[in-house]
């Protein structure tokens, strides 16, 4: 990681609230329309909104890893996109960023972050305006996929787990629903609400569904032999996205783990403990949120840093890491896997 990057990431996040303020005051006084268009509340969600792009800009920046912030700007010209924000306006609001980033922050260390944001408003205009349905078709459980995700979206939870219950009961096995069910359906609803069809409400109750959903079908995990390996599958410190890991756990107990998963958002120390009390062979670590990455580094580094921990072997993975086939390798993980299929196959390859 070059010294000049990792420098402009921390005097991003050092200085974040102030280069916020510097961008949107100096991009409505040269678009004094925007104050008419938006009003005051707009131009509070502008604040919020450069303080968005300034943490994906710093972690991307941590990793010296221009396609981290890339991915970020084009997920969010889609998302604002959907919500009548202009891709110009975005591109102009990241222009002012460079301009800001490199009036405000010394040297080297301003132009390379300058030049990050630069690098992504040239590539938006190849970045989609739209994004295609995660409910493909022609797998085997597509249809029942669809009926599962409609039934949540009309707010039909017993109808959705009925279904469910009587795939398993007709003898489809757990590890397919999970990856043919409820992983689209929560892309689906994710990407749902980034093109604005449906609110914060309904992408809540369709995930606390389906976590009660795959709770019905915990008889089915815990039933078969154990091999003697034991799993700590976590979300890292500040991520609030759980079904992830819990689906790798989940994983790992049908292949006769014992699993020990700790959930959304735990602290560094309580996962090291889980780790030595339980004698783990393998740590999962989860992370959805770009600017959570450095995080599964700093716990991949204290792990790595406990003599008690000398045996464990760690895998990183989630949705950052699944758009940067590198990234598992900068936070120094043993391993990954685009799903819980492939995080059990590369544990027992690294265990081999
Ligand atoms: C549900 C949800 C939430 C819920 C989570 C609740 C919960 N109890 O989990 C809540 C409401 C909290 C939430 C909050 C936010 N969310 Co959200 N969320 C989602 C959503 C719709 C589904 C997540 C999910 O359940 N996925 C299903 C699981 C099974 O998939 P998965 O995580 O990819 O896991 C698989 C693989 O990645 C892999 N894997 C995962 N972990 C690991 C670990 C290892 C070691 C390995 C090997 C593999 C592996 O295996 C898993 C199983 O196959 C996603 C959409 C999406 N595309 O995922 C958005 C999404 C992730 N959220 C998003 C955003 C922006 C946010 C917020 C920032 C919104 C905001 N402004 O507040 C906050 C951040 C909160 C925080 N601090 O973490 C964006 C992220 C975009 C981006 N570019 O970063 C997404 C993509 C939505 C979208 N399409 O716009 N969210």
């Amino acid at each position: 990681m070059s010294t000049v990057s990792a420098a402009a990431s921390d005097a991003i996040l050092g200085r974040c609230a102030q280069l916020a303020e510097a961008l949107v005051a100096s991009q409505f006084a040269s678009h004094p329309e925007l104050a008419r268009r938006y009003g005051p509340a707009g131009r509070e969600k502008c604040l919020q909104d450069a303080l968005f792009h300034l943490a994906y800009l710093a972690e991307a920046l941590a990793f010296d890893n221009r396609a981290l912030f890339a991915d970020y700007v084009a997920w969010v010209k889609v998302m604002l996109g959907k919500r009548r924000v202009p891709a110009s306006d975005l591109a102009s609001h990241l222009e002012r960023t460079a301009q800001v980033l490199r009036e405000q922050l010394a040297g080297e260390a301003g132009a390379l972050a300058a030049d990050f944001v630069d690098a992504a408003v040239r590539a938006m205009p190849a970045m989609p305006e739209d994004l295609p349905t995660h409910m493909h078709e022609g797998k085997p459980l597509s249809l029942l996929a669809h009926q599962y995700e409609q039934a949540l979206l009309r707010g039909e939870r017993q109808a959705a787990s009925r279904l469910v219950i009587d795939a398993v009961g007709r003898g489809v096995p757990v590890r397919d629903i999970y990856l043919q069910i409820f992983q689209p359906t929560q892309y689906e609803i994710g990407r749902l609400w980034q093109v604005n069809d449906i609110g914060v409400a309904k992408e809540h109750f369709c995930t606390a569904a389906t976590q009660l959903v795959m709770s019905q079908l915990y008889e089915k995990l815990f039933s078969g032999d154990k091999i003697g390996r034991t799993l700590v599958a976590t979300c890292v410190s500040g991520d609030l996205h759980e079904l992830g890991a819990r689906m790798v756990a989940d994983f790992f107990e049908m292949a006769g783990w014992d699993t020990f998963y700790t959930g959304a958002n735990t602290p560094h120390a309580a996962v090291i403990e889980a780790l030595v009390e339980r004698n783990a062979d393998v740590l999962a670590v989860s992370a959805t949120i770009a600017y959570h990455v450095r995080q599964v580094q700093a716990l991949i580094a204290e792990v790595r840093k406990d003599p008690r921990c000398a045996r464990v072997t760690i895998l990183a993975g989630g949705y950052p890491f699944n758009s940067n086939p590198e990234l598992w390798r900068q936070v120094g993980a043993d391993g990954t896997g685009r799903d819980a299929q492939e995080a059990i196959a590369a544990a027992g390859r690294l265990l081999k």
